[in-house]
């Protein structure tokens, strides 16, 4: 069951997205939920087929996609796949110890990545830092997790990170990660159900420019090095998501480093079953 978060009629509604329907559930005025509640209740399915008795069928183009966050915070975890460490290891001559050790470490690292008001939805800009001159889109597998840390749902996520400025020195990766608009997340929440298996689901990302592909790769969640339940556990110690969480995974594509990301260009993340995530890009004033 994929749900998502869009504006119709200029308010900001939940839908059931089931290929190219969309049935929008009741609003809470009216005896509905918002999408965290629904994504924190007890039994979410439960949940959803009880407010789809009385929702409404509206065709998917008359509706502005939104992230699907309310107030949850988002996190990720980096260097979980060997990809991302040789990647990391050949922009930072400095710091190439550290990538080979993290990718090996029991502890994984984690770290924050964005607030609500950073992160955009399906078919929003994601951006590029005015100060970065080396850029790249980052497809995670993303976990959606409630307060008590289960796990409620997937999502495809967009780890927008500069390279030039987390390749200088890596006490400035905050400032290559965390900045307005560098997250994207959706189209839609899948919430998890019995028997899924994401070591199966294949990741996918092309980069347009011009209308013509400048980057393409592939990945499979099951190249992670780390378990989920693994990562979970590791961004939970000591720590406390009284709104939920959205984790990002880590990546496993990165591009040759003589790629760079550029305003103008269209980022589509594909991930089996969790739908197709697309972005333009802009480089504008904040
Ligand atoms: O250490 C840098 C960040 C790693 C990361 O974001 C990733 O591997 O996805
Ligand atoms: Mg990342």
């Amino acid at each position: 069951m994929q749900l998502a978060q869009v504006r119709y009629k200029g308010r900001k509604r939940v839908g059931v997205v089931t290929g190219d329907e969309l049935q929008l559930l009741p609003r809470p005025k009216q005896g509905g939920q918002r999408l965290h509640e629904i994504l924190h209740s007890k039994d979410p399915h439960k949940s959803v087929q009880k407010l789809l008795k009385r929702s409404k069928s509206v065709n998917q183009l008359d509706v502005t996609w939104l992230a699907p966050i309310y107030w949850q915070e988002v996190w990720a975890a980096g260097v979980t796949y060997k990809r991302s460490m040789t990647g990391r290891k050949q922009e930072s001559k400095g710091a190439a110890k550290f990538y080979d050790d993290v990718y090996k470490a029991e502890r994984p690292e984690i770290f924050f990545k964005a607030t609500p008001h950073r992160v955009v939805g399906h078919q929003q800009p994601i951006r590029i830092r005015q100060d970065s001159t080396w850029n790249v889109p980052e497809p995670e597998l993303t976990l959606v997790l409630n307060p008590e840390m289960k796990l409620v749902g997937y999502t495809i996520g967009n780890d927008v990170s500069s390279r030039s400025i987390e390749g200088e020195n890596p006490l400035y990766l905050p400032q290559a990660k965390s900045y307005l608009g560098c997250a994207a997340i959706g189209p839609v929440i899948t919430l998890a159900e019995e028997g899924m298996d994401p070591a199966n689901w294949k990741v996918q990302i092309d980069i347009l420019r011009d209308g013509k592909n400048v980057f393409t790769g592939g990945t499979s969640v099951g190249e992670m090095v780390r378990t989920l339940s693994e990562l979970i556990g590791w961004l939970s110690r000591d720590n406390a998501f009284p709104n939920g969480c959205f984790f990002m995974t880590g990546t496993g594509i990165v591009p040759e480093k003589e790629f760079t990301m550029e305003a103008g260009d269209v980022v589509e993340i594909a991930v089996d079953g969790l739908g197709k995530l697309v972005n333009p890009v802009v480089q504008n004033a904040t």
